[in-house]
């Protein structure tokens, strides 16, 4: 049984307009396919809770529009996303060539420590194929993301993709709190060394200090 720990993570979609963000998400959270394009507006979001290594995680997905009008809005949820994932259609070039602009932005704008995946949609579209696997995931490699060829016509690694992203996002979580812990660890060692030092020595009034 899942333990009852409920963490929510951010992930932000980002990408051109078009290549298939909102219909990935749909894919994900609702297991349906569209295939009518009604252009999203502004940002919006949509949840699913996964559960990874027995932890209840509550995803929150921002779909973000990627036309240029929209981009301060979107430039502001950077900020909060804990996990990225950038999106191109393996049947438009030009929408591969624009992740190195979205990569750019991220860099720019959000938290260092974010969590980043490279996806190539609409791999079931392989007769109009522009964009090989290789260089999909040679782009991949020199941001140093994980990289997935995805479908959410027929729905092949859309969950894999999403998945793997919200554990990365755990795994970095993880090392904060254990890194907390473990400077805890060390002041309650402290404070246990130095209460044995002062109940041995004559003054008992020794200064505690946070070891933090
Ligand atoms: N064949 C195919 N078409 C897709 C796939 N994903 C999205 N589409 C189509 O691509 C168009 C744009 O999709 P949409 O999700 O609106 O893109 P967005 O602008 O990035 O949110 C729509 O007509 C979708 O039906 C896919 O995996 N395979
Ligand atoms: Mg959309």
């Amino acid at each position: 049984m899942a333990k009852q720990y409920d963490i929510l993570c951010r992930l932000l979609l980002l990408g051109d307009s078009g290549v298939g963000k909102t219909s990935m998400l749909r894919r994900f959270t609702d297991s349906e396919f569209d295939p009518s394009h009604i252009a999203t507006i502004g940002v919006d979001f949509k949840m699913k809770t996964l559960e990874i290594d027995g932890i209840k995680v509550r995803v929150q997905i921002w779909d973000t529009a990627g036309q240029e009008r929209y981009q301060t809005i979107t430039k502001q949820y950077y900020r909060r996303a804990q996990g990225i994932v950038f999106v191109y259609d393996i049947t438009d070039e030009q929408s591969f060539r624009h992740i190195e602009k979205w990569a750019g932005d991220v860099d720019q704008y959000a938290p260092g420590k974010v969590q980043k995946i490279l996806v190539g949609n609409k791999s079931d579209e392989e007769l109009g194929r522009r964009v090989t696997q290789e260089r999909g995931s040679k782009l991949a490699e020199t941001y140093e993301m994980e990289f997935f060829e995805t479908s959410a016509s027929t729905s092949s690694n859309i969950s894999e993709s999403f998945t793997h992203v919200t554990a990365l996002v755990l795994q970095a979580h993880k090392r904060d709190v254990d890194n907390l812990l473990g400077c805890l660890d060390d002041y309650l060692e402290k404070v246990a060394l130095e209460d044995e030092k002062g109940s041995q020595g004559p003054d008992n009034n020794t200064r505690r200090g946070c070891a933090c």
